[in-house]
């Protein structure tokens, strides 16, 4: 049986490789073969700072996700570390147990060149595990920037989980990452303050409500004694349910799949500026140029644009 069927049967090593395969780009028309089989997974992020117990929620969450014969790929994302593969399982996330389960795939990314290159990678990594049959997608990220933004975009729930006395729910809100949340979680509520941090996302979110239609839950839990568990599932899944039959669903992925052609056009364009387009020695007279006042940095650009289009 050659590598894309024993994928298709699920058979993890065969899901390991062909994530390698997407992740290197060894292989161009591997994407074109498995993308008809995307499409029937539902993707949730958890993102949060570091600490905030996003592996402990996930560990929490997943054998509720699994009952009913279900499968869950988990993508746990790492924009601060060069490590990949499975030198992170052990240590950042706590998921030991889930992985052994034959229902559950883990699969730890982290910075290989740019940051726009990992969020992008991650994207792809979780159309892989869509079309290995996988019925959720969890995509864990660490942090509160551009590369959880990005990565949240794919997502059609997306979780922001908080923790109180820490200053990160005004971190979170200006990077806007209160924005993306379709579920708003203040874990370690065993803690001081959580009951507090709660008001007040509850007093921010008041103010918003109007312009985004539904209602952003805002659950406190305490991950590592499974307190709040049950309410935030209910919550994902009474989410799934309201996008699916509202038709919302399709309209979204239609908005995601926009963006994500025009995050790829991006990429091209760029890659393509680097490889061909800018003639070092050429570029280094027009500096010479603009340095010397001679002409603008924006008819240079100009210019050169005009020669790629
Ligand atoms: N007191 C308390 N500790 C918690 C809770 N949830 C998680 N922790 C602890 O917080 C620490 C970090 O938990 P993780 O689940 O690894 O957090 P994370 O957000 O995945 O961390 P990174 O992936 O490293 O960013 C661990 O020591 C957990 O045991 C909670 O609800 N209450
Ligand atoms: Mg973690």
């Amino acid at each position: 049986m050659d590598l894309l069927q024993r994928f298709l049967k699920g058979e993890k090593p065969a899901i390991a490789r062909v994530i390698t395969q997407i992740e290197n780009g060894t292989d161009p028309k591997l994407l074109e073969e498995i993308f008809p089989h995307t499409g029937k997974a539902y993707y949730i992020g958890i993102t949060g700072p570091p600490g905030a117990g996003k592996s402990s929620l996930v560990n929490a969450i997943v054998p509720k996700l699994l009952e009913n014969n279900q499968k869950v790929g988990i993508i746990a994302v790492d924009p601060t570390s060069p490590f990949s593969g499975g030198a992170l399982l052990g240590d950042r996330i706590r998921m030991n147990d889930l992985a052994l389960n034959e229902n559950v795939f883990i699969r730890s990314m982290a910075t290989r060149g740019s940051l726009g290159g990992l969020a992008s990678k991650t994207k792809d990594v979780a159309l892989v595990l869509d079309a290995a049959g996988f019925d959720y997608v969890l995509i864990e990220t660490v942090g509160v920037g551009q590369v959880e933004l990005d990565i949240a975009q794919v997502c059609d729930t997306t979780v922001v989980v908080l923790v109180p006395e820490s200053g990160d729910a005004i971190q979170a809100m200006k990077a806007g990452i209160l924005e993306v949340a379709d579920i708003l979680i203040v874990n370690k509520g065993d803690r001081t303050g959580a009951d507090r941090l709660v008001l007040e996302l509850k007093f921010a979110f008041e103010l918003r409500e109007q312009t985004i239609g539904w209602d952003v839950p805002i659950i406190k839990t305490v991950a590592i004694e499974n307190q709040g568990i049950d309410e935030l599932v209910s919550n994902i899944r009474s989410q799934k349910k309201y996008l699916e039959s509202s038709g919302k669903l399709e309209e979204e992925r239609k908005n995601k799949l926009a963006v994500r052609i025009h995050e790829l056009i991006e990429e091209k364009i760029k890659a393509h500026l680097h490889d061909y387009v800018i003639d070092k020695a050429k570029l280094e007279e027009m500096i010479n140029k603009a340095y010397n006042r001679k002409i603008t940095p924006h008819l240079i650009s100009d210019e050169i644009t005009k020669k790629i289009f």
